[in-house]
């Protein structure tokens, strides 16, 4: 190889690092990663709440009536548990709208928030002073059900533990606080991206890091969500904190095998341990005649979830076992 023409290539390789110049002709380069974007909410498409595009809307009252409330507005959603802390509300990623999320493959959930208020007072579960709920977390878990949930407070972003049980005794660690960092999530609609890797996930904004850490195997917890696959919530799962949440994006970003913008439907498998509670529903006759009870399930919690145009469903039978009742 002649030098200058070494000379130009080098120089072309530098240019094509920083961004200026495609990689194209090199022998020596960074090759840009295919990477496929399987949008679950773009509020700027002007449709409404985030269940009028790939998520569920579900909510219920620790005591009757439901207070919570979901809301949308110039490109933006809100959700709101704040008139009663005992309510639990969340968008759900819809089973037949989320690829496999293949953590060896590694993927990166994106969404933009904005905390608007939150109140987690009196939620220290292993009495060591520090808080263990939040009124707005993230639970992202993976095709082998190891993932991570983040609670999100006004001055902090943290991770949910993991363990054998929950306290009581102090020592159980399931949903206590783990790895934390300060962050203002209450300033402006911020970007996220939460990379899962390997085994490990990690937050950042705009490619700065916020946090790091292990996934987590929240199975011990034994029923949905935490032992399922291929599973994304976004919002308040507990009656022990509160909080008001804009939310304006979520996307899946994940390698590009040729599949285009379409994902594969990957089976929500639910344990059977979870299927009792909502094997009562009827919509069976929508999914495969093959459809296991945990499949007709999650079918029908999107069949149900949108019989008037998109009102606020709360079916017993439906909402009971998907968030964490009672914590
Ligand atoms: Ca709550």
């Amino acid at each position: 190889m002649k030098t200058g023409t070494r000379r130009w290539q080098l120089r072309r390789l530098a240019l094509a690092l920083l961004g200026c110049v495609p990689a194209i002709g090199l022998t020596v380069r960074a090759a840009p990663r295919a990477e496929r974007r399987v949008t679950l909410y773009d509020g700027s498409l002007n449709t409404g709440t985030p269940d009028t595009q790939g998520f569920l809307y579900l909510a219920r009252p620790q005591t009757p009536p439901l207070m919570a409330t979901q809301a949308f507005a110039d490109g933006v959603a809100t959700l709101t548990t704040s008139a009663q802390r005992g309510d639990s509300a969340g968008w759900f990623g819809r089973a037949d709208r989320l690829p496999a999320l293949d953590r060896r493959a590694g993927f990166t959930v994106t969404f933009t928030v904005r905390l608007d208020a939150e109140d987690h007072s009196g939620s220290d579960k292993n009495g060591d002073g520090i808080g263990d709920r939040a009124g707005l977390s993230i639970i992202v878990l993976t095709s082998d059900v190891l993932g991570i949930e983040l609670a999100f407070w006004p001055g902090e972003v943290w991770a949910q533990e993991d363990g054998a049980a929950e306290p009581p005794p102090p020592g159980n660690t399931l949903f206590t606080h783990a790895e934390g960092a300060a962050w203002d999530s209450s300033a402006a609609l911020t970007p996220y991206d939460l990379r899962i890797q390997g085994d490990a996930y990690a937050l950042s904004n705009a490619g700065a890091p916020i946090l790091a850490g292990r996934l987590r195997d929240y199975r011990a917890f034994g029923q949905f969500p935490y032992t399922s696959r291929n599973f994304l919530f976004l919002g308040d799962d507990t009656t022990s904190a509160s909080g008001t949440m804009a939310l304006s994006q979520v996307a899946i970003l994940l390698p590009d095998h040729g599949e285009g913008g379409t994902p594969t439907a990957s089976p929500t498998v639910i344990p059977i341990a979870t299927v009792e509670a909502t094997a009562t529903v009827e919509a069976t006759a929508t999914v495969a005649a093959t459809a296991t009870a945990e499949t007709s399930a999650t079918a029908t919690a999107a069949a149900t979830a949108t019989p008037d145009g998109g009102g606020t469903v709360t079916v017993e039978a439906l909402y009971l076992p998907l968030l964490r009742g009672g914590r």
